[in-house]
């Protein structure tokens, strides 16, 4: 028999999935005996039983085929008798609801809804129609027809194999590389829920596979199904998960410093520009799955160089002049690259964590190009480098319990802006809430204040003025405003479900004046917010403005003064031509302006301007990667660069806009 699979989703079942599995709801049976009315359901399905429980024995073959089709498709949300997981448990559903209503329901969850009175009432689009024909339909009634009595024939979800050593560490490093960013490295969970064995011992060895190879409907990715991992991973990862995490080594300054490689030495580097290229202008871009950054001229639209920066490069940012190109790959390496060489080359390279994401560099004036500093998914703590050499200074523990005082063994670095107006860097501390204030005037580079605001912060970026902090806590749904001038929390805003802002955009709206704004992973829409407290008080920090966007899983958007225009993606979305599709809005008519495809493959990802703000590269995230370049005033594709070294482009970051926070 081949493996049931979920069906994709509409966008309205993603969004209430991505609710349900974030905030590990639960949907809750009314405890009353409903028995359906036939005729109103026939026009669904065609049910087999009677409008209860059927009272006579189904055949032991279909129950065991229906108990073997539960176990691959339905136990990933249902248990029998074990307790609610994301869905109810079902024992004795069937004498709660009866065989017709049962067949109903499983075939089209809401278009039952639509024709039964009962249904609407319990309909949360939480569950989507399994990808199951009549027959299998059937087999799992019967089987839940013979659970009717509440005494299920199932045994409880098969445990845990034992691994051996090779297998353990392979599925630690799978784990990492996959499951950490999401579920956290000891797998408390952030933007994925918790799963730590307590809760994948209830699912099972047979549902976790299932979850593994299908994906769920609050963003887990189909790993199985996508081709990303192999059926054997998938059969490591579902018992993996089940054991109980090994705990990731510490990592100190000593050890730092053993990886730290000086390749030129200062005194060696050019004095200044050895290229006639406009290197203010270069465009960095993220070969994310080669572990490469390629460097284009912006104007000539040319490959300058491919730097090797090692595994899954995440993002890059720009020293203060511009000079440097600084990138920090997963594995924690942080890769200095200087730009006045005739062609970019490495400077020096460090490794600071095992797991990140975040870098800086230090951006006030006096101190321009002296400091970076580097945060950590693993270890939880953040390390400062000198500025030139990448010699480690320091090393801060950011281990501390929540805002609400829970204690915590996993706290994660998110977003790093560097200040333009004090010696400070501002860190999104991603468990415990805090917003970080760290000050490198003083010698040891302290954390000199946090600032409680939320749970789960993840991006963010400046407003206009340069004062104002502003990070998601996804997990909430809210946009945290931090003012780094008096070192408070100004505002929490409820944005809508999952904001995931990048780093933000920032414009002046014709009637709220400045704006900031966010698109949403959990909903199809363009959220503003009032961000002008001395010029517009009476809508600072408010929703001032929602856009309804043709598609969820947004996860960036981006901006220039000069542009008319704001762009936004939606690459997260399980609908496959609107994740092949850029949107723009359009800041004087206050309005969606136009959605359209830049490919037909990959899933299209972030943008950036050129330095003057009169053309935008879009990335085709894809092995066979696209950089599809497009006239900002006339919204046309002027060139598409593809080639066999584009291999899984995302990030792409202008320097004069990337060290001058231009978005
Ligand atoms: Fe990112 C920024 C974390 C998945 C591409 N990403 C960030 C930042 C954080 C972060 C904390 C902010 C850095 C800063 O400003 O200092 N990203 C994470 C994750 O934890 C997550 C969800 C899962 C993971 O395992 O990493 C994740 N990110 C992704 C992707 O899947 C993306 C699309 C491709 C990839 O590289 O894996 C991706 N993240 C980016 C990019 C930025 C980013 C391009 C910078 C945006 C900008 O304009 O500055």
């Amino acid at each position: 028999m081949s493996t049931p699979t979920i069906t994709r989703i509409s966008t309205s079942l993603f969004v209430i999935g991505v609710a349900l599995v974030i905030a590990g709801c639960t949907q809750v049976l009314p405890e009353r005996v409903v028995v359906a009315d036939s005729s109103t359901t026939t026009s669904v399905a065609e049910p087999t039983g009677g409008g209860e429980a059927s009272g006579e024995m189904p055949s032991t073959e279909a129950v065991a085929a229906g108990m073997t089709v539960f176990d691959e498709t339905c136990a990933v949300c249902h248990t029998i008798g074990d307790g609610p997981l994301v869905g109810p448990d079902l024992a004795g559903i069937a004498s709660l609801r009866g065989t017709a209503w049962l067949t109903g329901w499983i075939t089209d969850p809401e278009a039952f809804a639509a024709v039964d009175a009962d249904a609407a009432e319990i309909f949360t689009g939480a569950m989507p129609a399994p990808d199951l024909d009549a027959g299998r339909i059937d087999e799992v009634v019967a089987y839940l027809d013979s659970t009717a009595d509440g005494a299920p024939p199932t045994a409880a979800p098969a445990g845990p194999r034992e691994l051996s050593a090779s297998e353990f560490d392979e599925a630690s490093s799978v784990y990492f590389n996959r499951c950490a960013g999401c579920h956290g490295t000891l797998r408390v969970g952030a933007t994925g829920p918790n799963i730590e064995p307590e809760r994948t011992l209830e699912i099972g060895t047979a549902g976790l596979t299932t979850i593994l190879t299908n994906g769920l409907p609050g963003g887990m990715p189909a790993w199985g199904e996508a081709g990303i991992l192999t059926p054997e991973e998938i059969e490591l990862m579902a018992n993996f998960v089940q054991l109980e995490p090994p705990t990731p080594p510490p990592l100190d300054l000593t050890e730092i410093t053993e990886s730290w490689n000086l390749v030129v030495p200062v005194v060696d580097r050019p004095t200044e520009p050895q290229t006639t290229r406009d290197w203010e202008n270069y465009t960095g871009i993220i070969l994310r799955d080669a572990g490469q950054v390629a460097i284009m001229d912006t104007d000539a639209h040319e490959k300058v160089a491919i730097i090797d920066t090692g595994f899954a490069v995440h993002i890059l940012r720009s020293s203060a002049t511009g000079r440097y190109f600084i990138a920090v790959g997963r594995d924690g390496r942080v890769t200095m690259i200087d730009l006045w060489t005739e062609v970019p080359e490495i400077v020096a390279q460090v490794q600071g964590c095992f797991d990140a994401r975040s870098v800086d560099g230090s951006k006030f004036e006096g101190y321009e190009d002296q400091y970076i500093i580097e945060g950590c998914y693993w270890p939880p703590q953040y390390v400062v480098f000198d500025g030139q050499t990448l010699e480690p200074l320091v090393v801060h523990d950011v281990l501390s319990p929540d805002i609400n005082g829970e204690e915590l063994n996993e706290v994660r670095v998110a977003a790093i802006v560097a200040s333009h107006f004090d010696p400070v860097w501002v860190m999104g501390l991603k468990e415990s809430g805090y917003v970080g204030i760290v000050d490198y005037s003083q010698p040891d580079f302290p954390m000199i204040k946090k600032i409680p605001a939320d749970l789960f912060l993840h991006d963010g970026g400046w407003d206009h003025t340069g004062r104002y902090f502003i990070t998601a806590a996804n997990a909430q749904n809210k946009l945290m405003v931090v003012d780094v001038k008096t070192q408070e929390l100004v505002a929490g805003v409820e944005t809508g479900d999952t904001p995931h802002p990048g780093r933000g955009a920032n414009w002046i709206d014709p009637e709220f004046g400045w704006v900031y704004a966010t698109t949403h992973i959990g909903e199809g829409k363009l959220t503003l917010i009032g961000a002008d407290p001395e010029g517009s008080p009476e809508y600072a920090w408010q929703v001032v403005r929602e856009v309804d966007l043709p598609g969820t899983g947004s996860l960036f958007l981006k901006t220039h003064p000069n542009s008319p225009w704001v762009w936004m993606d939606t690459p997260l979305s399980n609908e496959i031509e609107e994740s092949h599709q850029a949107c723009v809005y359009s800041k004087e008519k206050m309005a969606l302006e136009t959605c359209f495809p830049v490919a037909d493959h990959g899933r299209v990802v972030h943008f950036e301007y050129d330095r003057a703000g009169d053309e935008v590269w879009v990335s085709v995230w894809d092995p066979d990667g696209e950089i599809v370049i497009y006239d900002d005033a006339t919204l046309t594709e002027k060139l598409r660069i593809a080639g066999p070294w584009l291999i899984t482009p995302t990030g792409k970051f202008n320097v004069f806009n990337t060290a001058n926070d231009i978005y």
